[in-house]
């Protein structure tokens, strides 16, 4: 078999005004579905970040890709990181605060480029060759270490209204969210939709005392067989981290963890000796002080991450989801996954790759709850959640295909925003407060 055939469809899908330390979400979320054609007739298909970058760095790989043949994807690594490696020096200049994703939108960062415009290549190659084979994607890639995954219900703070724009606009689904009873009211809300069984709330918007007010009641509502987490994204101070952590002790424990709540490997360290010097054992995650595997040795030498969130899409795929899963174990560190705004093909991707991972250990994010069908691109709609797990269908691949009359929906609504870039800080000071600046630490 070999690749025909490249087609890159941007689409925008509406989005509410959530809010994190990164700012605000734009009415409109990108993203990229990809399709690759094959010369046994089948088509395989991923979704990966959007916007002008992923679109470039896919295009670029045009030649590359076509005539390749989808069972050789090492190669293919070989060749994304050995040009990561030549622009690696160059690039590090440029990112603020060396590596880290501290500074960088999700999805941002140039020196996880290749790991992300690979991952959207493999992930379609893998659904090609399931279908090829009449084997569901994570069968393929070993076998599965569970026939359904589980996610975690994701709160945001958020303001008023359910995204879109004008005669587009969605129906606001959760209403606005700016108080411990509003964000008990949501979770209950998505928990009886959804069946989700572990909570993550997304901080670093409001003043401390009132994400642990929130968390608070999130506990009280719940009860302990629900376990919390909560995700500033660097936000606050290492000693704000430790009071936080000091106050929430027994709320976080038990399942629940502490995730990115200062910036860097070095800070988070701190927070937890701090923590520990109390007597407090509180595990702490990361998707920012870690993005690549480097980072997963420092960062357990450091004793600054317990908990690291993976994501196909940007640590490189399934099999390299399945390579982090390992090496975590090994380092005696527990994994999640973190998630971005997305449709229903990233939604199988990511359960594919956390079915196939055997030390996948905490329900994973996603931001799926927050779309609405009417954007979704998958034949049939939108994915079912049974209790707040994501089943791997009997189909081969991925086992969704497109709806092509959707995807031509969302590449027109693409078509028409005059943005081609997340940038949270800017929607913040267009909607909320024009003086708005990303502060960190802010508290
Ligand atoms: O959607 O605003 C958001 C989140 O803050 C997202 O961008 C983060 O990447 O979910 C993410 C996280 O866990 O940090
Ligand atoms: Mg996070």
């Amino acid at each position: 078999m070999r690749i025909t055939g490249l087609r890159l469809h941007p689409v925008a899908i509406a989005d509410g005004p959530l809010r994190s330390s990164y700012g605000l979400h734009a009415p409109y979320a990108l993203r990229t579905i990809v399709e690759l054609t094959s010369t046994d007739g089948l088509t395989g298909i991923s979704e990966t970040y959007g916007g002008d970058g992923p679109l470039q760095a896919l295009e670029a790989m045009r030649d590359r890709i076509v005539g390749m043949d989808p069972f050789q994807l090492t190669r293919l690594w070989m060749d994304l990181s050995g040009e990561a490696a030549k622009e690696s020096a160059a690039q590090n200049a440029v990112v603020a605060g060396g590596r880290s994703q501290t500074y960088l939108v999700p999805g941002e960062n140039p020196l996880d480029r290749h790991a992300r415009t690979y991952a959207a290549i493999e992930i379609a190659c893998l659904d090609l060759i399931g279908k090829a084979l009449n084997k569901p994607l994570c069968d393929v890639v070993g076998g599965r270490a569970r026939d359904a995954v589980p996610f975690s219900a994701y709160l945001f703070y958020k303001h008023a209204g359910g995204g879109g724009l004008g005669d587009d606009q969605r129906e606001d689904e959760y209403g606005e969210g700016l108080d411990p009873l509003a964000m008990v009211r949501q979770a209950k809300q998505m928990i009886d939709k959804y069946g989700f069984r572990e909570i993550k709330l997304k901080g670093g918007v409001l003043d401390p005392e009132i994400e642990i007010d929130t968390i608070r009641a999130l506990r009280q509502e719940f009860g302990p067989s629900y376990p919390l987490r909560i995700d500033p994204n660097c936000a606050w101070s290492i000693q704000t981290s430790v009071y936080v952590g000091r106050s929430l002790k027994e709320e976080l424990s038990g399942g629940g963890y502490l995730e990115d709540p200062t910036a860097t490997i070095a800070g988070m360290a701190e927070v937890r000796k701090r923590l520990r010097e109390e007597g407090i054992d509180m595990p702490m995650a990361s998707n920012v002080a870690v993005t690549c595997f480097a980072q997963v040795v420092e960062a357990e030498k450091a004793d600054a991450v317990q908990v690291v969130l993976s994501d196909p899409h940007y640590w490189g795929g399934v099999r390299a989801q399945q390579r982090l899963a390992d090496l975590c174990e090994t380092l005696n560190l527990g994994v999640s996954m973190h998630s971005n705004n997305h449709l229903g093909v990233s939604l199988m991707a990511m359960t594919h790759a956390a079915a196939s991972a055997p030390h996948v250990n905490y329900a994973c994010d996603t931001h799926y709850p927050w779309q609405s069908g009417i954007d979704e691109v998958v034949a049939g709609g939108r994915i079912p959640f049974v209790d707040g797990c994501v089943r791997i269908p009997d189909k081969p691949g991925l086992g969704v295909d497109l709806d092509y009359d959707q995807l031509a929906r969302g590449t027109e609504r693409y078509n028409k925003l005059d943005y081609r870039k997340r940038d949270d800080e800017a929607e913040m000071r267009k909607r909320v407060d024009p003086s708005w600046k990303r502060v960190l630490p802010r508290w």
